[in-house]
């Protein structure tokens, strides 16, 4: 029997047939073999070929991002799309003003840079420029009402979380590529880019190509052994 939704509530709300589709058990194990092996074949990348990406693709990325669950269901982020050279330039050169503080002027621990040695990052980002898209994920920590009163958001982080975390698979899965940057601190992003008081910048993309013969660091991934408690 049917306890949910509660009687009052559909008296007042709409409610449609879930749409799941249930699958044939060897089905579901052939896709889930497939979808962790491509998953494990995603590599960040750090060095972009310039080669242009129809901007489609990233639409279709950010459709299948804005699919993620959130808190009451309020979908706090806006994907902001930049292509132009200009703003790009503007991007690289301000994430690198930032940068060259936290690497070369010490803002950084010194724990800290020694964590990312060998991923051998530098305050050098050209991969702004060179991407043939950068797409910045703004988290919305309050929604705005026409009125300009604010409304209070719930678990933001973690629904932007959600949602960049299928920005990455739906890249991976449609071969393209892309890194998680965060320029530190970012409220550049959101001068240059003109966005509203209530959004704040929490990742930049670049997305595009890995360069031809590009290198990564030769890392493992924990084991499911390491990740994953049985209780
Ligand atoms: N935001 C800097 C530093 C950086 C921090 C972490 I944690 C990384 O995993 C990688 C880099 C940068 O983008 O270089």
């Amino acid at each position: 029997v049917l306890t949910y939704p509660p009687p009052e509530i559909a008296a007042r709300y709409r409610f449609v047939p879930h749409p799941f589709r249930r699958l044939p058990p060897d089905e579901m194990l052939r896709r889930a073999r497939e979808f962790a092996a491509l998953m494990a074949s995603r590599r960040s990348s750090r060095v972009f070929s310039p080669a242009p990406v129809p901007e489609e693709l990233i639409d279709l990325a950010i459709a299948a991002a804005a699919t993620a669950p959130s808190g009451a269901h309020q979908q706090p982020w806006k994907f902001v799309v930049v292509g132009d050279n200009e703003t790009k330039h503007r991007i690289r050169l301000a994430a690198e003003a930032e940068e060259r503080i936290s690497y070369d002027g010490g803002r950084m621990p010194l724990e800290w840079r020694r964590e990312l040695e060998r991923l051998g990052t530098t305050s050098d980002k050209p991969y702004l420029e060179v991407a043939p898209w950068l797409v910045v994920v703004f988290q919305e920590r309050y929604g705005l009402q026409a009125d300009g009163t604010k409304k209070k958001h719930y678990y933001v982080s973690e629904s932007v979380g959600i949602a960049c975390g299928i920005f990455v698979a739906a890249l991976h899965h449609m071969g393209l590529t892309t890194l998680p940057h965060t320029p530190s601190p970012m409220g550049f992003l959101a001068r240059i880019l003109k966005r509203p008081r209530n959004e704040a910048a929490t990742v930049l993309f670049p997305v595009g190509y890995p360069a031809e013969a590009s290198l990564v660091p030769d890392l493992e991934r924990k084991s499911l052994d390491e990740v994953r408690v049985r209780f």
